[in-house]
């Protein structure tokens, strides 16, 4: 399946691409240089001037941009233009600190559903599909930036939004929804609901659900593709840099490719800042090649990942990026021993559990506990304790061998774990209420 956009861009040489960059690149600086007073006391810090930067190679002289810089810029220090020109703001689910708002001149929010539409066209989408969108519309990027893309594709589009489950049901199989659109939590919820309404798998039209805005895993992609009866896209991207639609999977599904004509990617060691070279693990980094309210040179997003140029069957030609596991900032710290939640995630649906799962870090007489508490289906549920507590047993053995810590497994009844209709909250860390 090729199926392109805009076929020009998405399958151009890696020469025309880095032209385009190179281009981009040196305007972008000026424009940040001459309009952003807070990134370029950061530059002038750091002894660098517009005229240093010739090419994309010379972005690794610019100043990074942090999470930190954001807030302490908020709300309007890192605008690049004239609030008249801006159309939109937009801002991140988080629910801790200031909130990152970032802003949008029309022209950035058509590049924006752009990249949306090469997402929904990459993986079949056409005029004759409906495109069901439940990602959260508003402050959140998700519902707006699939809804504009589902529109210049031209598939009619459901404005969902996030919720009332039975209404998403109803609307799905009524309308004959082709393209669903959500986190992969609320998927799996979704198809969960279908399964106790009586519905089979091949009962929806679903053909295809384009999912993010959180990590998930290999195992719940293949969860979600059973209970949907779909093939499930990764879909990748972040407020800073518009929204989802950074990255997207092919309907190959072989890994992303990052939309390189917009955004130009980097990966750092997260400790030293140094860059890395492909094929490497590390913490990706976003320039903005074009954007023109909310600029943002090297900003670092902490999330983890490895980005390579391998060739692609599906003739795109934009740096692949991996799955991202997660935030750094999401990595536990347990006993001194990483722990991402994703090996959790895998290991539970590895061993035949549900993706209903909480996780509970907390401190007791300064020793780190990880409690993992794990939903059963009506079908696995048992009233004898033995049984149970066995089950237990043998998961905690399983978490063992691929954490290298042990946690403690509590085996929940069904229905006893809230889902998610949004991004799932999968950690709970109540060391933070200690410190
Ligand atoms: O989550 C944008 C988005 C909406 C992406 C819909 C995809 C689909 P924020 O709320 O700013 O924006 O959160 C961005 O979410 O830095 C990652 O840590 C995480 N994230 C986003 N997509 C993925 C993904 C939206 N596909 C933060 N896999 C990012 C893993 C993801 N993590």
């Amino acid at each position: 399946m090729a199926n392109y956009f805009q076929p020009e861009i998405e399958t151009a040489s890696r020469e025309e691409i880095l032209r385009i960059q190179n281009e981009k690149i040196v305007k972008q600086v000026k424009h940040v240089y001459e309009n952003v007073a807070y990134y370029r006391n950061l530059m002038d810090e750091k002894g660098v001037k517009p005229e240093d930067i010739k090419s994309v190679d010379d972005i690794k002289k610019l100043p990074f941009l942090t999470k930190s810089d954001l807030r302490d810029a908020y709300p309007y220090g890192l605008l690049g233009t004239d609030l008249k020109n801006c159309v939109r703001i937009q801002s991140t689910s988080g629910t801790t600190g200031k909130r990152v708002v970032a802003f949008y001149t029309q022209a950035d929010i058509d590049l924006w559903e752009e990249c949306c539409a090469r997402a929904i066209v990459a993986v079949g989408g056409t005029n004759e599909d409906v495109c069901q969108v439940c990602y959260g519309y508003g402050l959140f990027t998700g519902g707006p930036g699939l809804n504009g893309g589902s529109h210049k594709v031209g598939c009619l589009t459901l404005p969902m939004s996030s919720g009332n489950t039975d209404r998403q049901i109803q609307f799905m199989m009524d309308l004959g929804a082709t393209i669903l659109c959500c986190t992969p939590s609320y998927a799996a919820y979704i198809g969960e609901s279908l399964a106790e309404k009586g519905y089979k798998p091949e009962d929806n039209k679903l053909k295809a659900g384009i999912f993010g805005a959180e990590p998930w895993t290999e195992e719940m992609r293949r969860s979600i593709e059973k209970s949907l009866g779909i093939k499930a896209y990764d879909i990748y991207g972040l407020t800073e840099t518009s929204g989802p639609g950074v990255s997207s999977e092919p309907g190959e599904q072989t890994p992303a490719h990052a939309n390189e004509d917009h955004v130009y990617p980097e990966i750092i060691d997260p400790d030293t800042g140094e860059v890395l070279p492909e094929g490497e693990k590390g913490e990706l980094v976003f320039t903005s090649l074009d954007k023109e309210a909310f600029p943002l040179l090297r900003y670092r997003t902490r999330d983890i990942c490895v980005l390579t140029r391998k060739k692609c069957s599906c003739g795109r030609t934009h740096v692949k990026m991996s799955k991202p596991m997660g935030r750094s900032d999401d990595m536990l710290i347990i006993r001194g021993v990483n722990v991402f939640p994703s090996q959790i995630e895998t290991v539970l649906l590895n061993e035949g559990y549900s993706p209903n799962y909480q996780i509970v870090v907390d401190r007791v007489k300064n020793n780190d506990t990880l409690d993992i508490y794990v939903e059963l289906t009506p079908e696995q549920f048992s009233d004898k304790v033995a049984e149970i507590q066995a089950k237990e047993k043998a998961l905690e053995g399983a978490m063992r061998t691929m954490l290298g810590i042990g946690p403690k497994v509590h085996l929940a009844a069904p229905k006893t774990i809230v889902r998610s209709e949004g991004k799932a909250v999968r950690v709970i860390d109540n060391r933070k209420l200690h410190d």
